[in-house]
């Protein structure tokens, strides 16, 4: 059965890989599963239907048969878990590659989180230039530790696995901050998920839906 995942009708990044499904649609092609996408409107994402499949009103989530999920760390766990490329086959390796999952989702994204809805809710505030240092530096906080970790390493843990495609889409975030630049070694981190073929069927599957929508190429 092909699975089905919600994203942006119209997303406010402009196709630009920043939305969450692209980390989802990312899973799918590094393990070669095809997927239907239903697009969602603002307004939809908050009505019964869809809160039905995520009580928060929020894209993505991810229906097979009567499977219905919601949030990334979980669909792409579940991707990865029914499908060899994802996680390696060695058990503590394996353990190792989930763990970098939840370091993506809940130790590195939460600040980079805070910084973007700071300047969406507060960019037009007084305190707002003031703050924006003190944000940066919690990110900084931790990218100097994960830069540290990662060395001259091509991926954090031996192969690429569901670790590095969770760390590489939640850095990607940082695109246009100047952040990611202060660490060679994350920058090349980035470019080297970025170049990856999955990578890049992903997003022109996700900026092809802007395309159509605004008639953009
Ligand atoms: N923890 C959840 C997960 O990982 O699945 C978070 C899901 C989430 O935040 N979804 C966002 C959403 O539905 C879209 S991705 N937001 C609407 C709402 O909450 O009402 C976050 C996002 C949105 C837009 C941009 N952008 O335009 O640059 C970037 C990221």
């Amino acid at each position: 059965m092909t699975p089905t995942i919600t994203a942006f009708e119209n997303s406010p990044d402009r196709g630009r890989e920043l939305a969450r499904d692209m980390r989802v649609r990312w899973a799918f092609e590094e393990v070669g599963q095809r997927y239907d996408v239903r697009l969602v409107s603002f307004r939809e994402m908050k009505q019964a239907a869809h809160r039905a499949l995520n009580p928060f009103g929020q894209i993505p989530t991810y229906e097979e048969g009567d499977l219905a999920l919601f949030e990334t760390g979980a669909i792409v766990f579940h991707i990865a878990e029914h499908h060899p490329g994802l996680l390696p086959d060695d058990a503590d390796a394996r353990a190792r590659a989930i763990m970098w999952m939840f370091a993506a989702l809940n130790t590195v994204e939460p600040p980079i989180v805070e910084r973007g809805q700071a300047r969406f809710a507060e960019g037009d505030k007084p305190w707002y230039e003031e703050r924006l240092p003190i944000l940066d530096d919690r990110i900084r906080h931790r990218l100097n530790d994960l830069s540290r970790r990662l060395g001259d390493a091509a991926w954090l843990d031996g192969a690429f696995s569901a670790g590095d495609l969770m760390m590489v889409t939640v850095l990607r975030r940082l695109e246009g901050s100047g952040l990611v630049e202060e660490y060679p070694n994350l920058a090349a981190y980035v470019a080297r998920g970025e170049a990856r073929p999955a990578y890049r069927r992903a997003f022109e599957a996700q900026f092809a839906v802007f395309a159509a929508a605004s008639g953009e190429r």
